[in-house]
């Protein structure tokens, strides 16, 4: 666990007590912090082992700084009061940030951007552990970094976050920070394009010049914030050749002009979303003093994750794949545009009413099967273009699927979609798919 002696004796609020908010709470008491909890949500409190204060109602003034979770949002009542009580309203990102004094010496490398962070922060910290570099992997992948043990001198944090992470940021200045892209998501949240990209944006101003920012040049948004970055600038690419930054174009990695591999080597990485992901992240592995033949292995070796393009099992000849992690029309285009013949799984709870980004590889559609809330507006859209299957349920889709693949076909689950209106999170959508597939 990371914790630190700047904390002791003074009283945080902690607001929100899901995986952040324990961690946080664990954090601050082995600190001789003292932590006052509370959540909204009835379920939260009632699985919360510690001791509740409600927070509503007590004198906020008094405390050295209100900690929130990452998915509470900025106009919830408790949020509004922190801020008029004029203290701190930070993260846990935040806390990490502090802690770094105390650490033994290390680097920070943050990975940001609307899709693929999870890939790049994790395909990032596989090279360094090729390397023999101790490193963590934390923040919006899921584990919480103030849980993790802290490394010895020399160790790399590897922090995936989340636009909802950065806006309770101020002062971690990350020695490599990558923004790989920015389309349209969590617009519930930020409302607009711009103040969503001003989220990402805020990472690259806490940097130093000294410092790295590996910027994608595939979105206008994202090449602004490089133009504006204060530390030297990486470019990289899933599609332009880039003079003096990384790319991979047509399946050939090229590093400052070089031709240095292909992407037909990476099992785990294929697709031009994951070329642009493997340019971020060997541009991250270049920086942190990593050679290129250990990058090439760090490349071939890579696992994959869960849930992103998760080839399942083939039944009868057709391929189940889980993509369940794909939340918006952005992340699900480039697993349409890998399959020839899909049967494809979408809806749930739609971050926009438009599937623009799916429209151009609609041609690889055997049929759309509708599940969850999005599904009569996606099939107002779909209607006429690609067989439409209002399933309503992911065991029915599954089902109708199965039932109409012929060999040669891939029933792929990629929403498009939030899973919250039917399942917990994308993870238990993906577990709930699996356990279906399993069941044929
Ligand atoms: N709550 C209130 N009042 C409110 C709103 C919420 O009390 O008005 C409470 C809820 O009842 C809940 C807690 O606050 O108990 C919310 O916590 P949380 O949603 O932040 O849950 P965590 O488990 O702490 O998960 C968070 C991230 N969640 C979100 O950003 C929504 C996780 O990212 C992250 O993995 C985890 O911290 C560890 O860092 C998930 C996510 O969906 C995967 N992220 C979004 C994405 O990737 O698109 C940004
Ligand atoms: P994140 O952590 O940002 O949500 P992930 O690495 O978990 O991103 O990938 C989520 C989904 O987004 C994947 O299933 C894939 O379909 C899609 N995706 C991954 N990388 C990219 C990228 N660079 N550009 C567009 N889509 C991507």
């Amino acid at each position: 666990m990371i914790t630190s002696t700047l904390w002791a004796g003074k009283t945080f609020g902690v607001f929100g007590l899901a995986r952040t908010g324990k961690s946080v709470i664990a954090a601050l008491a082995a600190s001789g912090a003292t932590a006052l909890a509370w959540d909204d949500g009835e379920a939260a409190r009632a699985t919360f082992a510690g001791e509740l204060t409600d927070l509503h109602s007590a004198d906020l003034s008094k405390l050295d700084a209100m900690i929130v979770s990452p998915g509470v949002p900025h106009d919830a009542p408790l949020f509004r009061r922190a801020v008029a009580a004029r203290i701190p309203v930070i993260g846990d990102i935040e806390l990490f940030a502090q802690a770094r004094a105390g650490l033994p010496a290390h680097k920070v490398v943050a990975v940001t951007g609307t899709n693929g962070k999870s890939t790049t922060a994790a395909l990032i910290h596989h090279m360094l552990v090729t390397a023999g570099i101790p490193a963590r992997l934390g923040g919006n992948i899921g584990a919480p970094i103030l849980s993790e043990e802290p490394l010895a001198e020399g160790g790399v944090y590897v922090l995936e976050l989340s636009s909802f992470q950065l806006d309770l940021t101020y002062s971690l200045v990350s020695e490599v920070a990558v923004l790989l892209n920015i389309t349209p998501d969590h617009l519930d949240r930020h409302k607009t394009m711009a103040a969503y990209a001003a989220a990402k944006a805020r990472l690259f101003a806490m940097q130093i010049p000294a410092d790295f920012a590996i910027i994608g040049q595939d979105d206008r948004l994202s090449r602004d914030i490089g133009d504006d970055a204060v530390a030297r600038v990486i470019p990289i690419s899933a599609a332009t050749r880039l003079g003096e930054g990384v790319s991979v174009t047509g399946g050939r990695l090229v590093f400052g002009g070089v031709d240095e591999g292909a992407q037909a080597d990476w099992p785990a990485l294929a697709g031009p979303h994951n070329a642009q992901n493997a340019a971020a992240a060997v541009a991250a592995a270049l920086v942190l003093g990593i050679d290129r033949p250990t990058i090439a292995r760090g490349l071939a070796s890579y696992p994959g994750l869960p849930h992103r393009m998760e080839r399942i099992a083939e039944v009868a000849g057709v391929a189940y794949v889980n993509d369940s992690k794909a939340t918006n029309p952005t992340s699900t285009a480039p697993a349409l545009a890998a399959f020839a013949h899909v049967h494809w799984i979408a809806g749930g709870l739609a971050k926009t009413d438009e599937l623009d980004a799916c429209l151009p590889f609609l041609g690889h559609v055997r049929a759309a099967y509708l599940i969850g809330q999005a599904a009569p507006v996606f099939a107002d859209i779909l209607d006429g273009r690609v067989p439409v299957v209002m399933a309503e349920t992911l065991d029915r889709a599954v089902a109708l699927a199965a039932a109409a693949a012929r060999p040669g076909d891939t029933v792929l689950l990629s929403p498009a979609c939030a899973s919250y209106d039917q399942f917990t999170d994308y993870a238990a959508r993906g577990a709930a798919f699996r356990q279906l597939v399993e069941a044929l």
